[in-house]
């Protein structure tokens, strides 16, 4: 049985992905890779944001499988279930419970000024609910459940956790210090992939077209061709300029994070080189980078029994961690206790 860490014996981190795709490189390289690095020395929360993918209609065979591949993905990428509360959100009660609150303590001016509803409400457009709508609140109770320190995110979430802080304060004004007002850690460098075709877009896991993103499932193979047929330019020199040179910057960026390189020692490494060299290198990279990964979860996926218990395991440990809250809050806004 593992152990319930202490609620403050070090300073705790949150974060989540929805199941709503496979994975794809922006996800592992915005998000993920920020988190291995932490497991010792912060108590890290990291849940698997079932209810937030329901703001797009999706077909519940699919969410299933897609919930335990990414469970499945999360200790393949290197969490160690022992070392993290790995857990699905919706096993958790909590979470939908205190977004009913804080709904309450959220005005829909601000709601409505949130860039990623704006662009969902385009991309979906036949399916503007109001889940939707309130996205960032349960978005702000998964992280105040737990008196959340820190939260890793790519770019994207930055309006989201400053919302969360928004809530957090104007919450603690009214009733004292309930929350704590969590901080967002967004990487310098793989905090906005960009989609390998449409690089003015971020990569994004639900995107109709699969040249956009790399799958974190996608064979060396299909890794290669899809870095091959990155959109570029014409100028045929490889340096950095996000604005005139989208598509090698964001290769570049990728490369970067992959290999650990700063921008200028690629400018060095491809200087005379052609883009198709480059394209390759980094695809190879990719794909380098990536094997270890599937492999594991291909053997995860096999053993059921596993991660039904890691789920299990983690739901136990996330309501633990949470009631204190939700009961805290309870009591401040004048519920009468069940006794
Ligand atoms: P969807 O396409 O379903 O909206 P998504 O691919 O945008 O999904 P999320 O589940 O919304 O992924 O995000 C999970 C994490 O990955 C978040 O921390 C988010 O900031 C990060 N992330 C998503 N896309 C990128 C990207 N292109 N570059 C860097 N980080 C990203
Ligand atoms: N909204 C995020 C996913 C998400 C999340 C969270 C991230 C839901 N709850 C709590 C960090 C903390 C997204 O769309 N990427």
């Amino acid at each position: 049985k593992r152990e319930v860490p202490k609620m403050k014996d070090k300073k705790i981190i949150f974060s989540g992905i929805q199941p709503s795709g496979n994975l794809t490189l922006g996800n592992y390289l915005g998000a993920i890779i920020n988190w291995i690095p932490r497991q010792d020395e912060y108590n890290c929360i990291y849940s698997i944001v079932d209810l937030h993918a329901l703001t797009v209609r999706q077909n519940p065979a699919e969410l299933r499988q897609k919930t335990r591949s990414l469970l499945a993905l999360y200790i393949a990428c290197g969490l160690d279930p022992d070392k993290n509360v790995l857990f699905v959100q919706s096993h958790n009660g909590a979470h939908a419970e205190l977004a009913w609150i804080l709904n309450c303590y959220t005005y829909t001016g601000e709601l409505s000024r949130m860039t990623q509803f704006k662009e969902k409400s385009q991309s979906h457009a036949d399916n503007i609910n109001a889940g939707l709508f309130t996205y960032p609140v349960l978005m702000a109770a998964d992280i105040l459940l737990y008196q959340t320190d820190l939260v890793p995110v790519g770019h994207d979430q930055k309006q989201h956790l400053e919302i969360t802080r928004d809530i957090a304060q104007r919450f603690n004004n009214i009733y004292g210090e309930v929350f704590t007002v969590p901080e967002a850690y967004i990487p310098e460098v793989g905090a906005r992939i960009m989609s390998l075709q449409q690089p003015e877009n971020k990569m994004s896991k639900s995107d109709e077209n699969p040249n956009n993103y790399i799958s974190l499932l996608d064979s060396p193979n299909t890794i290669v061709k899809k870095f091959k047929r990155a959109v570029t330019d014409s100028e045929r020199i490889i340096r950095y300029d996000e604005k005139d040179k989208p598509g090698i910057s964001n290769l570049m960026s990728i490369y970067a994070s992959v290999v650990g390189k700063s921008y200028k020692e690629i400018e060095e490494e491809f200087q005379g080189k052609g883009y198709g060299d480059f394209k390759q290198r980094v695809g190879e990279a990719v794909a380098e980078t990536l094997k270890p990964i599937q492999e594991k979860h291909r053997e995860l996926m096999a053993d059921k029994g596993y991660l039904d218990n890691i789920m299990k395991d983690g739901a136990e440990r996330a309501e633990n961690l949470s009631y204190r809250t939700l009961r805290k809050v309870y009591k401040k806004i004048g519920l009468v206790p069940r006794g």
